[in-house]
């Protein structure tokens, strides 16, 4: 009886393991924050949108660009600040250490585009 109970217990713990790892992957989207349960400076990809489109982060912060997308994409900056292509499970920095309203693209998805609002 023991044994039983004891290897119920265990299931319970995995099956709650796999729960939490669950929630992780795909967190509700509540709207707050930047979305999609990212960190606050991070902008994700899917195969046509950047994700967040629109990131709002404080002067100095380093902003990472990560392709979580199947494709490749190019995070390219309408002001020359950079120009990066990134395949597949690539990523890419930024600081930025000015304030202002800094527009980007990505070359390759016409109608892919994305800003970096720095306050
Ligand atoms: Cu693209």
């Amino acid at each position: 009886m023991k044994a039983i109970i004891f290897i119920t217990s265990i299931l319970m713990l995995l099956s709650f393991g796999c729960t939490d790892d669950d929630d992780y992957q795909l967190p509700p989207g509540n709207g707050s924050g930047n979305g999609n349960g990212r960190p606050d400076n991070e902008v994700g990809m899917t195969t046509s949108t950047f994700q967040p489109a629109s990131l709002t982060v404080s002067t100095g912060t380093t902003v990472r660009w990560i392709n979580d997308s199947s494709v490749a994409h190019t995070v390219t900056s309408n002001d020359g600040l950079f120009d990066e292509t990134l395949q597949p499970g690539q990523d890419f920095s930024f600081t930025f250490t000015d304030a202002g309203s800094f527009n980007y693209v990505c070359t390759l998805h016409s109608g892919m585009n994305g800003v970096i609002i720095v306050e």
